[in-house]
């Protein structure tokens, strides 16, 4: 069993801080703003807060291109604003969890520019990674970028390339420099002692990379370089980390989240979030089956139990909208209900839940008129590269509405006024228009909102240690649109029942069950049948 740790019965908020409130009416979100929202946030229950990179940055990838990690960009406030967050959420029994990108910085970071001026005479040109191209031109290798085009840019000052995995503008850490490494572990120990919870470590299945070998995650130094990290920083503050993992499975989770906080507390891994693509990519055309995501979320279950600790989540600033996603937003009371069931089967599971901002309101995707609505690299950026390949404006704009990032990038929906009251000025991206319905002030005066079905989740988990230690126990299911597992605590069990469709489902005789209903999406519970979207949870007499 997990060591008892002081966030494992937490659940995490994630906060993009540009969408989520603006405090000075520049039409961008900043630190006082999340300040002003303490309250909310206590209200609904969360106790650690995750913010997307606030530190320097030209937001060439919205301040995940880091040029100073000592300094907050100034869109955002303040470092005399941060302190004060850190403050007033620790009032409130909140810890904030900073978002550590240190795969690649900006390339305007003082440790790139001094590289590209003084070239090997620096001390940091080894803190990236240059190569020579071949004699016609040729780049160093055939690695691509995840913002379309190659992975190498030349730099004319150097005579070189150099390796970036993400924007031209997010040059790659060498993390073979143990210099390197060290300058990172002293920011990390600067931030913890300024009073922070934690961090959230930005693609870091990505540092132990061998570009000429074109190894770029999971590489072999991977799992040392997190244990030399751990050692030199979180382990001395009790620190909750969660990895950002794409290519995770099972096996390397238990090394990340071993109990023995060896590495990290836990990571997110996608494979329930890209279940359906197989080859794929996320701008393709593809459909996934609820029967897939459901064993996919049960072996995570069943192979991490005692032995690492899941996260539990469905949506985050680069994804789009969960309810759109995985749940059904084509009628209100199908939206109601389906995010009600996402966040019954997610929070029921055992590990730390995870709320994006808006997902306890069931915030839904955009669908932009124009390209100039859009503000992500990585949409723009696929949709030139598309565009010169031949693919048509419309096949190339269902992919961005279907898994573009700027789903999630909206700005939060406070109200229905002009600008959902996230600002009194034009924000830097355009309101879902949904806001005429969809907002937290309708939520926080509706009995039976999301929001107010997130808020008894939550207080649950924090209530009930059968939510946080129970052994889950799968229960096998013939018919593909029900989900049924228990959590089982010493004589205490507690049934998880949903249905993911849209149609009433027949309960199999051998699973219904009589008790105590913790919590359900519906008035009333109907022992032999599921109907749409519903999702009920059980106390076994
Ligand atoms: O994301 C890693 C990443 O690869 C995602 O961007 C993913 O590939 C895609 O965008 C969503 O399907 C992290 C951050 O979460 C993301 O916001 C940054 O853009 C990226 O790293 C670079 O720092
Ligand atoms: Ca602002």
């Amino acid at each position: 069993m997990m060591n008892n740790k002081w966030w494992k019965d937490k659940v995490v908020y994630q906060i993009y801080p540009r969408s989520f409130m603006d405090s000075n009416g520049d039409g961008t979100g900043d630190i006082q703003g999340i300040i002003s929202k303490l309250d909310y946030l206590e209200h609904l229950g969360v106790e650690v807060l995750w913010l997307s990179p606030v530190y320097g940055s030209p937001n060439d990838d919205n301040g995940y291109d880091i040029s100073d990690y000592y300094d907050i960009m100034p869109e955002f406030g303040t470092m005399k604003d941060m302190d004060e967050l850190i403050e007033e959420a620790k009032k409130r029994n909140i810890g904030i969890v900073m978002d550590l990108v240190a795969n690649h910085t900006s390339d305007e970071h003082a440790w790139f520019k001094d590289a590209v001026e003084k070239g090997e005479a620096s001390p940091y040109y080894d803190y990236y990674i240059w190569r020579d191209g071949g004699p016609n031109g040729e780049l160093p290798n055939d690695i691509t970028s995840v913002f379309s085009g190659p992975a190498w840019t030349y730099n004319e000052k150097l005579g070189k390339y150099y390796l970036h995995q993400f924007s031209k503008k997010q040059p790659d850490l060498n993390w073979e420099n143990e210099s390197m490494r060290h300058d990172i572990y002293d920011m990390i120990n600067w931030w913890l002692e300024k009073g922070i919870a934690g961090f959230r470590l930005d693609v870091i299945d990505l540092i132990g990379k061998i570009p000429d070998e074109k190894i770029l995650a999971n590489g072999p130094m991977l799992h040392p370089y997190i244990k030399e990290m751990s050692i030199a920083s979180f382990q001395k503050h009790d620190a909750f980390t969660v990895g950002e993992t794409w290519g995770a499975t099972p096996e390397s989770a238990m090394l990340y989240s071993n109990p023995d906080d060896s590495e990290l507390s836990m990571v997110f891994q996608f494979e329930h979030i890209t279940t359906g693509r197989e080859n794929k990519s996320k701008w393709d055309t593809y459909d996934w089956e609820f029967k897939d995501f459901r064993n996919i979320l049960v072996k995570w279950q069943e192979e991490l139990a005692d032995k690492g600790w899941n996260s539990l989540f469905l949506g985050n600033h680069d994804l789009p909208r969960s309810v759109s996603y995985f749940g059904d937003d084509s009628t209100e009371e199908n939206r109601v209900l389906s995010a009600k069931m996402l966040a019954t089967m997610m929070h029921g599971m055992q590990g730390t839940p995870y709320v994006y901002q808006g997902e306890e309101i069931g915030m839904v995707n955009v669908q932009f008129d124009t390209m100039d609505d859009y503000k992500d690299i990585e949409i723009h950026n696929m949709y030139k590269e598309a565009t010169e390949g031949g693919k048509p404006h419309d096949e190339i704009m269902q992919g961005i509405y279907k898994n573009g990032r700027d789903n999630a990038r909206t700005p939060m929906q406070w109200d229905d006024s002009t600008y959902a009251g996230f600002s009194d000025a034009e924000p830097w991206i355009k309101v879902n228009e949904s806001k005429e319905h969809i907002n937290v002030e309708s939520d926080l005066n509706n009995p039976n909102s999301i929001f107010k079905h997130y808020k008894k989740l939550i207080q649950l988990r924090k209530d009930n240690p059968i939510l946080v230690d129970g052994v889950f126990k799968n229960v096998e299911q013939e018919n593909d649109n029900l989900f049924i597992y228990q959590r089982i605590l010493n004589d205490k069990t507690w049934q998880v029942m949903v249905n993911a469709s849209n149609s009433e489902q027949q309960i199999p005789v051998e699973n219904q069950v009589d008790g105590k209903v913790i919590l359900s999406n519906y008035h009333d519970v109907q022992k032999d049948m599921l109907r749409p979207y519903e999702a009920v949870i059980v106390e076994i007499e």
